[in-house]
């Protein structure tokens, strides 16, 4: 058992973003022929949260979500994973965003967006904590909430010029959604956040579109010009690998069993940066994040096969037998 986080001290990290409850059909169908759906808490930013706490760190989510019913499940699906939510606030009227979606793999899975006006698009520089973020270690941000709407963007980019200012570390994950905005738009978008991101965290496709070159050392380069030191690629079925404009590292990806791969990309984020803050070693934090983000995959909903410290442990050291 891993023990629950200390929230006595300066938070480990903080990320910033929109808590969605999804309704993910069950069995795998497409959703005009779904009968049966599962309910449980999505959006990138409280995936990656729900990954850090169950690695054992005090992770804060921040952002907004409902005086609704959907609202307080997120809260307490959250508050369960040992997320701290101290810090999210209630808007009055919009409700909670909701996405429905198949769960699929080797097909594309169809996702319904049902976010529009919701209470995590108001979110703006008013509810950003700025003593907490002063005292946290780093804080975690991605494109998503650049083009949720243009007070969500303000928010994220007052989150990491905060940061900075207090000699906090801020990592960017574009996530680039196609139904919230175009390539071109998102790159305008995410221009502040780029600027101020000390690691890029991205997927080779999102890398190369955003940097418009098809060859992805190149497209890491664009992302070290704005700014970051260090960039990591996830490379899918290859693996993953990171530069720092000196260095390179690789690692080759961790095989299982995919059901559906949504949510992997908040796992490798968890699983790399809880391993990156034991020792800057960065083929280790690769491994765990292809680890992570591997585990993550086995199951339908984003954050259900998230390891534990002592699951991602074992598995690093080559054992994977059942305890009993
Ligand atoms: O990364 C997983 C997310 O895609 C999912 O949880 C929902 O935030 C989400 C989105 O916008 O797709």
């Amino acid at each position: 058992m891993t023990d629950p986080p200390d929230r006595r001290g300066r938070p480990d990290f903080v990320t910033i973003g929109e808590a969605l409850a999804v309704f993910i059909a069950v069995p795998p169908a497409r959703l005009a022929s779904a009968s049966d759906f599962r309910c449980t808490v999505a959006g990138a930013e409280c995936n990656v949260a729900v990954g850090l706490a169950r690695l054992g760190h005090h992770a804060v989510f921040m952002g907004r979500v409902g005086s609704d019913a959907l609202g307080e499940m997120v809260l307490r699906r959250l508050r369960a994973e040992d997320v701290d939510v101290s810090h999210v606030r209630r808007s009055a009227h919009a409700p909670t965003g909701v996405i429905i979606r198949d769960s699929a793999y080797g097909r594309p899975a169809e996702v319904a967006y049902y976010r529009t006006g919701s209470a995590g698009s108001e979110l703006e520089p008013g509810d950003i904590d700025c003593d907490l973020i002063a005292e946290c270690r780093h804080v975690h941000i991605s494109g998503i909430t650049a083009v949720l709407s243009p007070s969500a963007r303000a928010a994220a980019e007052h989150a990491a010029a905060e940061a900075r200012t207090s000699g906090c570390a801020v990592s960017f994950d574009p996530n680039l959604r196609r139904r919230l905005s175009t390539v071109d738009e998102a790159r305008d978008a995410f221009a502040r956040l780029l600027s101020f991101a000390t690691m890029i965290l991205v997927s080779a496709d999102e890398a190369t579109a955003l940097a418009g070159t098809p060859d992805v050392n190149a497209a890491e380069e664009w992302f070290l010009e704005r700014g970051a030191g260090l960039v990591v690629t996830k490379r899918g079925t290859e693996g993953a690998q990171a530069t720092d404009g000196s260095q390179r590292w690789s690692c080759p990806p961790h095989q299982v069993s995919v059901v559906d791969p949504i949510g992997s990309g908040d796992a490798f984020a968890a699983g790399f940066l809880s391993r990156w803050y034991e020792d800057r070693d960065c083929l280790a934090a690769l491994r765990a994040g292809t680890v992570t983000a591997a585990l993550a995959m086995t199951t339908a909903a984003d954050i259900d096969a998230l390891p534990t410290r002592a699951d991602l442990e074992a598995i690093l050291g080559g054992g994977i037998d059942a305890r009993r």
